[in-house]
């Protein structure tokens, strides 16, 4: 009896990010830009308000609201959710059945524990370009 063909949907390779993408900049694009070529399918958890209250102290320049509407609206993002929690990273990527997890390489090593149900990617972080510092140099130009 000839193999099932397979279905267009299982055959897809499923990538999720994760990012709280404050104040967009090319550092985030070319992130989000690598992780989808890395599949056929790139899923972004944009982190909650208070989320980045409880860890960072401090909230967003921009709502979570506006965060997932910006990331939801790039060509290469495919689905957006509000990641809770920090912790729920092996449910998310269990929910969304993600074959690939990204994350930039200021994260290198901390995610080493899902390799038991997906590939985990570290990509290098774009140079010379960060939210901490584009906020401050906004705030000291007069
Ligand atoms: N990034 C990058 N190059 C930069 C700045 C950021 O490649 N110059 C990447 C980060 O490595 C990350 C993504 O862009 O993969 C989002 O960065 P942040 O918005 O700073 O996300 P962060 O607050 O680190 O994520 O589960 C993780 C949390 O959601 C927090």
């Amino acid at each position: 009896m000839p193999d099932q063909p397979i279905e267009p949907a299982a055959a897809r390779r499923t990538v999720i990010t994760f990012g709280t993408f404050d104040v967009f900049h090319v550092g985030h694009l070319r992130v989000i830009e690598r992780a989808a070529a890395l599949g056929d399918r790139l899923v972004v958890g944009v982190s909650a308000d208070a989320l980045n209250l409880r860890k960072k102290g401090r909230e967003p320049v921009f709502s979570q609201a506006e965060r997932l509407e910006i990331v939801a609206a790039l060509k290469p993002v495919d689905e957006v959710f509000v990641e809770e929690s920090l912790e729920l990273k092996r449910d998310y990527i269990t929910r969304y059945a993600a074959d690939v997890l990204v994350m930039g390489d200021d994260w290198a090593g901390r995610f080493d524990e899902f390799h038991d149900i997906c590939e985990v990617v570290y990509l290098p972080r774009t140079p010379a370009i960060s939210t901490t510092a584009l906020i401050e140099k906004i705030s000291s130009a007069t």
